[in-house]
């Protein structure tokens, strides 16, 4: 089945910056990555990472007509704020898991609040780049339990 690996703001800079938060790994190698264990597991994955909201939503609409049959999706910076994203996944009702690197309940208080989370089918947060497989793996048993 096809899944959609889509992060928000400033992801982009993984590897590059505050490794306490958000480890060693680049982008681009945590999507390569993703991509073998998803093939591995029978299903083919498709990376986006945007720093702009509009791009992210455009992104999420096109999935619900692309066959994408779930969203693993860190939202950034936008998970506190965005209503026009939350607004996207609603109206696209795709299923998806919310990931987060960090640990979002052990930092600024803001960072406990998520426009997302009560949409989610599952919430992974402080696992670091662990998260991400955790996720796919969760994904790829949320798919089967829906085909019986
Ligand atoms: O822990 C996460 O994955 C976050 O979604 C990351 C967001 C943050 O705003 C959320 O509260 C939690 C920030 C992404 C910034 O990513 C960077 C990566 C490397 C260097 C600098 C920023």
């Amino acid at each position: 089945m096809q899944i959609l690996l889509l992060n928000g703001p400033n992801l982009n800079l993984l590897g590059e910056r505050e490794p306490q938060h958000y480890g060693h790994d680049s982008l681009s190698a945590v999507e390569k990555r993703l991509q073998e264990q998803a093939r591995a597991l029978g299903h083919e994955l498709n990376a986006f990472q945007s720093n702009h909201e509009g791009a992210l939503i455009d992104r999420i609409q096109t999935a619900r007509k692309d066959g994408t049959a779930f969203l693993l999706f860190n939202p950034g910076g936008y998970t506190h704020t965005s209503v026009a994203l939350r607004d996207a996944l609603a109206a696209t009702r795709l299923s998806f898991i919310e990931i987060h690197i960090s640990n979002v309940h052990a930092r600024e208080p803001f960072r406990r609040q998520s426009v997302f989370s009560d949409l989610a089918v599952g919430v992974i947060a402080g696992l670091g780049i662990q998260g991400y497989e955790l996720a796919l793996l969760a994904a790829d048993r949320y798919l089967h339990s829906q085909k019986t």
